[in-house]
């Protein structure tokens, strides 16, 4: 169909009385990229925090969440935000450790394992964290903890020589290194490709939470869960830094009342998966319990290894955050 020349011109008419309107009118539009399955709840969370923004700042800022790994993969998000690609997102802090050790302050096995001690271990090592984040454009708005991570495999294990020669899923700098120093061979694989992973065999074993495991239904391939409470790592939501800066007085209120409420309702959810993921573990069929006491005693002097690697990789900022942490004890 054809349109007359007189109709065209209204047409273009009413588009610029359109686009006039528009500045007042449009919502700034943020991507947050999230690694974890949209189940997961920190990107339960992550949405609910988005929609809490909307609603705060008068729908002038619209944040679209992206669970999985679908926009950008775990690995690639905080360079994302940091380059502008996105203005928002989310990524397991530890995951930076390879940049500087002090970003695995929350992956030192035994060293803060239940949620209140990582919390106060938390507490310590955010000035640390800022200060690291602000040099890399980037601006934390909250973050919170998995679950404590314990030891999944294919068989029982109940020392250090049974995982000798297994495929070990890592994460981070500190489960390959734990992966190394118990004779396992480590792969790097995001949460989001576990699954196939282990239903290929590229992988065998990992520490993770109870909540990840049952998030990506493991029983199918793995048979153990052992409870270790090694360490609780963070997931953290941060801005980029000029974005931050353009957004108003006001919606900065707004969005970090949202966060601060973020926080809140991750903590506590966290915590509640803890036995509800350990739970659906055991009823998808998995041996779900604590790991012996043999078992034990040998991840504890591994611990120590790694705690003592940590303090010499993490300088005078990392004994600064242990002095800190053992202070508010
Ligand atoms: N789940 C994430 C990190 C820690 C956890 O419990 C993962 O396995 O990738």
């Amino acid at each position: 169909m054809k349109m007359t020349t007189k109709l065209m011109a209204g047409v273009a008419t009413a588009a610029v009385a359109l686009t006039a309107a528009l500045p007042a009118m449009a919502a700034d539009k943020w991507d947050m990229p999230m690694a974890y399955s949209a189940s997961n709840f920190h990107s339960e969370n992550g949405v609910t925090f988005a929609e809490c923004v909307g609603a705060g700042t008068n729908g002038e800022i619209e944040i679209t969440v992206h669970p999985g790994g679908s926009l950008f993969a775990g690995g690639d998000i905080k360079r994302a935000i940091q380059t502008g690609q996105v203005q928002i997102g989310e990524r397991l802090m530890s995951g930076h450790a390879n940049e500087n050790a002090v970003f695995g302050f929350d992956s030192i096995p035994f060293l803060a394992p239940s949620f209140d001690d990582s919390a106060k271990l938390f507490a310590a090592a955010k000035p640390s964290m800022e200060k690291l984040l602000d040099e890399q454009n980037l601006v934390m708005l909250y973050a919170v903890p998995w679950p404590p991570q314990g030891l999944y495999f294919n068989k029982e294990v109940n020392s250090v020589a049974d995982m000798a020669g297994l495929k070990f899923r890592s994460y981070n700098n500190a489960t390959a290194r734990l992966a190394e120093l118990t004779n396992m061979l480590p792969v790097t694989i995001e949460a989001a490709e576990i699954s196939q992973a282990f239903a290929t065999g590229v992988a065998e074993s990992m520490i993770s939470s109870g909540a990840t495991g049952y998030d990506r239904k493991v029983w199918e391939s793995l048979s153990h869960f052992y409870e270790v409470d090694a360490w609780l790592p963070y997931n953290y939501v941060m801005v980029n830094k000029e974005v931050w800066g353009g957004t108003s007085d006001a919606n900065k209120a707004a969005i970090t009342a949202c966060a601060d409420e973020a926080q809140t309702r991750g903590i506590a959810a966290s915590k509640a998966y803890t036995q509800f993921t350990m739970d659906g573990l055991a009823e998808g069929g998995m041996t779900v319990g604590p790991a012996g006491d043999a078992l034990m005693s040998e991840l504890r002097a591994i611990g120590e290894t790694m705690t003592t690697e940590w303090l010499n990789d993490a300088g005078d900022d990392g004994k600064a955050i242990v002095d800190a942490f053992n202070a508010s004890k």
